[in-house]
């Protein structure tokens, strides 16, 4: 049987894989030894990739709600020449904000989707922006834009004397910080050789988790404590005088006012507010500041839990303090491949604070960041009275249902609406409540390349895939549904610096050829080279500042941000009712709510509450008992399982699981976390909820209940 090699697109991973196909039947994945980045790895469900296509659950074409509430195969044509319709009288009666894009994970791994539905979003006028980043990550952009950003690059991981990960699982995510060299492959491979070579490796993280068990230095923390433990490594590290004197003084303001706010974070206090013990702190500053090179980076752990801007914000004051960034005259692999190259220069780009100037939600004012509103005024946005409300909503590639804090109200806003389209694959969560599914094609069925994955690459490196089986005949490229609509109401989008003509359309190969023409590696050469390119080596050496430069500063602590630090370290009590906390994990074989439907792959058909053993003798609960757990917002049921990797007093569990139904069986679909989490803990600016660390209670069910 023909073998053609490509790559997976489920995560951002991108490993190289190769593909068993029998006339237009995918038959086998598995990973690819020889390539050049991925070395031969895949995951669980990367070597399903043939079922996600091929499942029972696939859609194979587009649906619309009936009036009974069912639904019906619909050509795409008449559905986007409806939808058009629909979108046009509700921005016509009610202005372009009514209308609002809710953009998913899945949107972001095929590098056409992305832009084109971006350049859609964009010929509607609307403001209503949202995207998953701000149920996520946001805190990133949210310090990047208080304390500015060194343009001059940053120590990369493959050259690193130390790391250190903050709430993040990179042996199972694949995530593992935020580029520059971040783990995203291999990651086995990729932590193995780096410990090999002398690299220290700190893992901060509640649980002793995969990645946790091979570092030098596991702090464990208690949940939600990453403020204080950042400021305790912050107050060893100025006390000592281990920072980067020079660096400071040429690129950053406040460091006083810095160690003023830390003053207090003794590694004493430290070690009473973050169970960590203080020698372990005083360690942990040490090994990270005297490393010559390295950084800190972080994951959800942190920029979800209850204190995760400052926390974010101090993990990268850790970083500016010790001069974790490239100087100029500094030579540096040139990781654009298929991207434009972007000069490196040793100079800062102030803060820019966008949500301070600009288009403000009616919901608490809140203001934009990279032209987005955050995904915790969503549910607000099309609930709460006004003449901009929320009626439309498109989904690409994501599932709201599931994923956004307060489920109950998530269902309830998305059934308010006047018009929801959803464009996904399958009749997910979210589809089964839409007017209309759009089903577009899947990984395999594309052709592609790995343009916006370059960033996440630890070499400069490029792969271009053919598409290897032909989709079913009803779907539609997810770009594809996007431009189509702009024409059907009668707009051209601009793709890539180009306004695309409907009466001439493009094809993906053309598309894909333009988005990269100002690489470095031809369009063609990309396409002989089978698994993909390591780019020759290029050199860039990091630039003078420009004319004008010399003044700007990174801030690291801003008025705000110092409130925020008081904040976060005046100690907070436990509720003696809600004594446990709820953390966040993933699991290797799903991908959020993708792949819970394939037979066999989830390793149960739910997802457990991991507990420590200790908890459960005392609780009186057993391996595999139903359980309840209790929050401020609401209870689920789930299964408890022993797990020694969980610290005392947490329970672990991963999200994206259950049904509407708060009675039905855990063992049969699993646990709703989002029944559990709301919006009463939100961080200011970004709207970020708490999603870590959030206080529960946890109890064996009693019998009467367990039905
Ligand atoms: N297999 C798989 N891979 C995925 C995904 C998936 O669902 N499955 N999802 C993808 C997505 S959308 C994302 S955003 C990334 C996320 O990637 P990561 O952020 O790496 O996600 P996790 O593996 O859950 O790692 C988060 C870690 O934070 C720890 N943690 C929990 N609470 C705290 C806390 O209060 N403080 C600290 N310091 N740590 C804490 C948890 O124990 C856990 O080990 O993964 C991506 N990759
Ligand atoms: N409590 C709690 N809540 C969380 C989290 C948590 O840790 N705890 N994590 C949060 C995070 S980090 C994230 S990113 C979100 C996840 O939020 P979402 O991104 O909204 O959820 P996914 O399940 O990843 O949704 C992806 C959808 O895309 C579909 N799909 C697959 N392939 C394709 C394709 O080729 N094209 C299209 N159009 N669709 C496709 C899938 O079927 C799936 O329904 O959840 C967030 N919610
Ligand atoms: S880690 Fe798994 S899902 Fe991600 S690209 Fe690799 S095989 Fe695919
Ligand atoms: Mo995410």
């Amino acid at each position: 049987m023909p073998v053609k090699l490509s790559y997976c697109r489920l995560c951002p991973a991108s490993c190289g894989v190769r593909v068993e196909v029998d006339g237009n039947r995918i038959v086998s994945v598995v990973g690819d030894g020889l390539h050049p980045l991925s070395g031969g790895y895949s995951c669980p469900k990367g070597r399903r990739g043939g079922d996600f296509l091929q499942g029972p659950e696939r859609l194979t074409t587009s649906m619309r709600r009936t009036t009974e509430g069912g639904y019906e195969p619909i050509p795409v044509d008449v559905a986007i020449a409806e939808i058009a319709e629909r979108l046009e009288a509700i921005t016509g009666e009610c202005g372009p904000d009514a209308l609002a894009l809710f953009m998913g994970t899945q949107q972001n791994f095929a590098a056409l989707t992305m832009p084109m539905v971006r350049a859609w979003f964009r010929t509607t006028g609307s403001h209503k922006l949202f995207s998953t980043m701000t149920i996520d990550q946001s805190a990133k952009w949210l310090v990047q834009a208080r304390m500015g950003e060194y343009l001059g690059g940053r120590q990369r991981f493959d050259t690193a004397d130390v790391w250190l990960l903050a709430g993040t699982n990179p042996m199972v995510s694949l995530n593992g910080g935020d580029g520059d060299g971040a783990i995203t492959q291999n990651p086995f491979v990729t932590i193995r050789r780096a410990r090999e070579r002398g690299m220290k490796l700190i893992v901060v993280d509640p649980r002793r988790t995969e990645t946790a068990a091979r570092a030098d230095l596991h702090l464990q923390l208690r949940p939600g404590t990453d403020a204080a433990l950042f400021a305790g490594l912050l107050h060893v590290i100025l006390t000592e005088g281990l920072h980067d004197r020079e660096f400071c003084a040429r690129f950053a303001d406040g460091l006083d006012e810095l160690a003023a706010s830390v003053a207090q974070a003794t590694p004493e206090y430290t070690e009473a507010e973050t169970g960590v013990p203080a020698a372990e702190v005083i360690r942990a500053a040490r090994t990270f500041a005297h490393g010559a090179r390295g950084m800190a980076t972080t994951g959800t752990g942190v920029c979800m839990g209850p204190h995760s801007n400052v926390a974010e914000h101090l993990v990268a004051c850790l970083n500016v303090v010790c001069g974790r960034y490239l100087r100029e005259g500094e030579e540096t692999p040139n990781r654009n491949v298929l991207a434009r190259t972007t000069p490196l220069k040793a100079e800062v780009r102030p803060p820019y604070r966008s949500w301070e100037s600009g288009f403000r939600s009616r919901i608490g004012g809140i203001g934009t960041m990279n032209g987005e509103l955050p995904s915790g005024i969503l549910a607000d946005e099309i609930l709460e009275p006004g003449s901009d409300r929320v009626r439309a909503l498109v989904v690409s590639g994501g599932n709201p249902a599931l994923a956004l804090p307060d489920r109950k109200k998530a269902e309830r806003a998305l059934r308010e609406l006047d018009l929801l389209v959803c464009v996904d694959t399958r009749m997910s969560d979210t589809a089964r409540l839409a007017d209309y599914v759009i089903a577009p094609t899947m990984v395999y069925e594309r052709p592609d390349h790995t343009m916006l994955m370059e960033f996440f690459f630890a070499q400069p490196f490029a792969q271009y895939t053919p598409r290897l089986v032909d989709p079913p005949e009803g779907v539609i490229e997810d770009w594809e549904f996007f431009f189509r609509l702009a024409a059907a109401s009668g707009r051209k989008v601009k793709f890539a610096g180009r306004v695309l003509d409907p009466d001439d359309p493009p094809t993906s190969e053309e598309l894909l050829a333009i988005f990269a023409e100002r690489g470095r590696v031809p369009m063609d050469e990309l396409k002989s080279a089978h698994r993909g390119a390591l780019a020759a080596p290029d050199t860039t050496a990091v630039g003078r500042p420009s004319q004008g430069s010399s003044g700007h500063r990174l801030a690291l602590c801003p008025h705000d941000v110092a409130a925020e630090i008081a904040a976060a370290l005046s100690l907070s009590p436990i509720e003696s009712d809600l004594p446990m906390r709820l953390t966040v994990r993933r699991m290797r074989e799903l991908m959020n709510s993708l792949g819970r439907e394939i037979d066999g792959l989830p390793r149960h058909g739910y997802n457990p509450a991991g507990v420590n053993p200790q908890d459960l003798q005392r609780l009186g609960i057993d391996h595999g008992d139903t359980v309840s757990i209790r929050s401020a917002h609401g209870r689920i049921r789930a299964v408890a399982h022993t797990d020694p990797t969980v610290s005392p007093g947490t329970v672990a569990m991963t999200h994206c699981w259950g049904v509407s139904d708060p009675n039905s069986d855990p063992r049969a679909v699993g646990s709703n976390v989002n029944d559990l989490t709301g919006y009463d803990r939100v961080q200011t600016i970004n709207a970020m909820p708490t999603m870590t660390a959030v206080p529960i209670a946890i109890e064996r069910e009693v019998l009467a209940d367990a039905r």
